[in-house]
């Protein structure tokens, strides 16, 4: 595997020299200063380009090349934006960067209610708490009929959460939800934007009507639009998968596990048309066995994000250590470097530990977190290998 890492742009608090120390090799990013839609210029991609080489590194893999929210719900300006897409994977291919990472969720991306988990030793982790996330559902957003999507048990929970919340924890239930996690990702709400819940519940009204298998043909129209520029210049798409891995907040989500992959796979059978193994995202369903998926679709994953989760017995779920949980990423490293070796993988989702609190760094993306889960990776991978060459 190829040891990268996920680097914000010129003003990632993390230095790509720093990189170099501890032993990445190339670099996942994308031109995070141009607005989602817009055509990333043969110049910002060489520019960019050219500040990672000189650090001695390489730039492998794009991550995201964000789609726009009106080609996954079909608005009319689809095909614009569409054709601005197209271009941006030219001038990707031309500057020699072949492997595109972007997902297919409507609206909202990566979901947790608690960025600062406090683990007994000291560190802290991310944490998805099913029960305040349906209170932010059911008594911050005020979805129409939510309720309906919860069961009684969770229901009681929630209410007798209503009963003791302070105002300051709503604040930070919203802050957490919809525009930490999302802001930096190029999501469609930024630090500083006034009410994010009205913006946020104007973006879900742009999916009424839409269902799993309206969203399906979007993706598919999407892809068989793109397949031809990725074929010309070798660029190989992998889709994200949700995370979590099921529906949310009256959103169709089709990225969530072995059928749905597979439906993707085949609506497009063509090379350029791959997967993002998220072991992450994946063992955080508990219909998904890791091991086993990414044995089905080793020969389509073409990037993988080496991560980890627990899911307790309520339901909830938090980022376990890398040598942990359900992701079972020593298996995962033996399947890939059998099946497909060499393909580029980075940790994803550090803790936060010793000094990485206050830095200000991007949720899940700490320094020293992802330093030592590197490490603890590294170690994988050479052990395996040296494993397999010996038979
Ligand atoms: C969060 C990330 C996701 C991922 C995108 C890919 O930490 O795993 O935001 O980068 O979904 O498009």
């Amino acid at each position: 595997m190829e040891k990268t890492w996920r680097w914000f742009g010129k003003k990632d608090k993390i230095s790509l020299s720093m990189l170099r120390q501890i032993g990445v090799e190339g670099i996942v990013t994308a031109l995070h200063h141009i607005p989602n839609g817009e055509i990333w210029t043969p110049e910002e991609i060489l520019d960019t380009k050219q500040y990672i080489e000189t650090a001695g590194l390489r730039w492998p893999v794009v991550e995201s090349l964000p789609v726009s929210e009106a080609i996954k719900y079909a608005g009319p300006e689809r095909d614009q934006l569409i054709d601005n897409y197209i271009i941006s994977l030219e001038n990707l291919g031309k500057a020699g960067i072949h492997t595109v990472c972007y997902n297919f969720m409507p609206v909202i991306d990566w979901i947790r209610t608690d960025l600062d988990y406090k683990l007994e030793d000291g560190t802290s982790t991310l944490f998805f708490d099913k029960i305040r996330f349906a209170y932010f559902d059911i008594f911050i957003l005020k979805r129409e009929n939510a309720t309906d999507d919860y069961t009684r048990e969770e229901l009681e929970q929630v209410y007798e959460l209503d009963k003791t919340i302070a105002e300051a924890e709503k604040e930070q239930l919203i802050d957490t939800i919809i525009v930490k996690t999302q802001g930096f990702i190029n999501g469609n709400i930024k630090e500083g934007d006034q009410n994010p819940v009205a913006i946020f519940n104007r973006l879900l009204n742009l999916y009424k009507g839409i269902d799993k298998n309206q969203l399906r043909e979007n993706l598919r129209y999407f892809l068989n639009r793109i397949m031809p520029v990725c074929e010309q210049y070798g660029i190989q798409m992998c889709i994200h998968p949700d995370d979590p891995p099921c529906q949310v907040l009256g959103l169709p989500r089709i990225v969530t596990g072995t059928e749905d992959i597979q439906w993707i796979l085949d609506a497009v059978d063509n090379p350029c048309n791959g997967l993002t193994f998220c072991a992450g995202s994946l063992s955080s369903g508990i219909h998904n066995d890791v091991p086993e998926m990414a044995r089905q679709f080793a020969n389509r994953t073409r990037f993988i994000h080496l991560r980890s989760t627990d899911i307790l017995p309520d339901g909830n779920f938090m980022e376990s250590s890398h040598l942990e949980g359900r992701g079972h990423l020593i298996e995962l490293v033996r399947i890939f470097e059998k099946e497909n070796p060499s393909l580029p993988m980075r940790v994803d989702h550090g803790q936060l530990m010793l000094d990485d609190e206050d830095k200000g760094y991007n949720p899940g993306y700490s320094f020293h977190g992802r330093m030592f889960a590197l490490a603890q990776m590294d170690g994988v991978i050479a052990a395996i290998n040296s494993l397999i060459e010996k038979g």
